[in-house]
């Protein structure tokens, strides 16, 4: 098996076999002419399958070491894929510190639709298998964790959701498949928000699931076609394009990253930092057992509350005060006003989203730039 690197830039792509074409082309069609009724070429309708996203989800599910991979056109709707395997009447059991939408798809669509939903602090694994019931189907977990960076073990989900017959989900979306490959880990689905690290470049929303059993993947396929949430030729293009550097960028960002929290860490004005690379995270050794690296987001509480926050967050210059993370450029935000905003207060509190909490994207910039533009904002407060 070629090496990751090799991976991101080769698997799935071949050179156009009508022209020669060595980067896949855009195939910006909805439909596809067929010798006669039925007879086609593989291609019969976009919404189910074009030509240009076909590379794109084999490079994806070789990067994750995964037999299958299905592209949406968000990660949200790539976790509604997987909530639309379960039936009315089904619980699923996850984590309660998640991307604020992922927590509202649950709490506020598929509740609606009938599903329940126990939310545990997954670090703790053996909280997950208590909050196991006759009727759970699903365990969902992050991590490491938007925005806590708290770590799941996922060898012990795994095994827990196999020894119960349990489907487990893990949106790997902080680490990315360069720093953490979940299916070796016997994780069965593993979901991304491609708008972070593995498109990369802040242009394209899109979603992603990989997993390996046949069944299900022909389930989640038909759901794909069925619901039609599906991304245009030419973000898939886009993404392709930006995974062809995911190893350098993620490597940059880690370097980056682990130079930041340092420094943070040893700042007056900083109260705690969050980043499992530190040997002061609580799950240090989980990150270095299950993890290759530490990834590239930190989360960090300055000295003070609101107006101290705001005031160094309305301070940054170079940094982009904006929701999202894993693009080129740095990315800083506020949880609990920002991404985080549509989680209950008394759940923030719970999970340890207060107002003095920031979130830092690290970019692929110059180290030495991230810190001086930090440091001035440091000093408006
Ligand atoms: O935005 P979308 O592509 O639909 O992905 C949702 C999503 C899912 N999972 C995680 C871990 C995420 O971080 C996100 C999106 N997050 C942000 C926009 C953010 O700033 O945290």
């Amino acid at each position: 098996m070629p090496a990751f690197e090799t991976l991101a830039v080769h698997a799935g792509v071949h050179p156009d076999p009508e022209t020669g074409a060595v980067m896949t082309p855009i195939y910006q069609t909805s439909t596809y002419a067929q010798r006669a009724p039925g007879d086609h070429r593989g291609y019969e309708y976009s919404r189910t399958d074009n030509p240009t996203r076909t590379p794109l989800q084999r490079c994806l599910a070789a990067l994750e070491g995964a037999r299958h991979g299905l592209v949406f056109s968000s990660g949200l709707a790539a976790i509604d894929a997987v909530l639309n395997l379960l039936s009315e009447g089904d619980h699923v059991v996850a984590g309660d510190d998640l991307y604020g939408g992922t927590r509202r798809i649950f709490t506020q669509v598929a509740a609606r639709r009938g599903l329940s939903f126990s939310f545990v602090p997954a670090q703790d694994a053996q909280r997950v298998a208590d909050a196991i019931q006759p009727a759970t189907r699903l365990i969902w977990v992050e991590t490491p964790t938007n925005p806590m960076l708290n770590l799941v073990d996922l060898r012990t989900i795994a095994e827990i959701g196999r020894s119960r017959g349990i489907l487990t989900g893990v949106d790997n979306t902080f680490a990315s498949p360069y720093y953490q490959r979940p299916i070796d880990l016997g994780l069965d689905i593993v979901m991304h928000s491609m708008t972070k690290y593995i498109n990369g470049h802040s242009d394209v929303v899109m979603g992603c699931l990989m997993l390996n059993d046949d069944d299900t993947y022909g389930r989640l396929k038909f759901l794909q076609n069925a619901i039609g949430a599906v991304p245009a030729p030419m973000d898939c293009f886009l993404a392709l394009r930006g995974i062809k550097t995911l190893a350098l960028r993620m490597q940059r960002h880690g370097e980056n990253a682990a130079r930041v929290a340092a420094w943070l860490e040893s700042h007056p004005k900083v109260e705690r930092v969050l980043y499992p690379g530190l040997p002061s995270h609580p799950q240090h050794a989980l990150a270095a057992r299950q993890m290759s690296g530490s990834g590239g987001m930190i989360t960090f509480f300055v000295k003070g509350g609101l107006d101290e926050a705001r005031r160094f967050l309305s301070a940054v210059e170079m940094i982009a005060l904006a929701e999202s993370l894993g693009g080129v450029e740095s990315l800083i935000e506020h949880p609990a006003i920002m991404t985080h905003a549509s989680v209950p207060p008394e759940v923030r509190r719970e999970i340890g989203v207060h107002d003095n909490l920031i979130r830092l994207s690290v970019g692929i910039e110059s180290v030495d730039d991230i810190v001086t533009d930090l440091e001035r904002a440091f000093a408006s407060i």
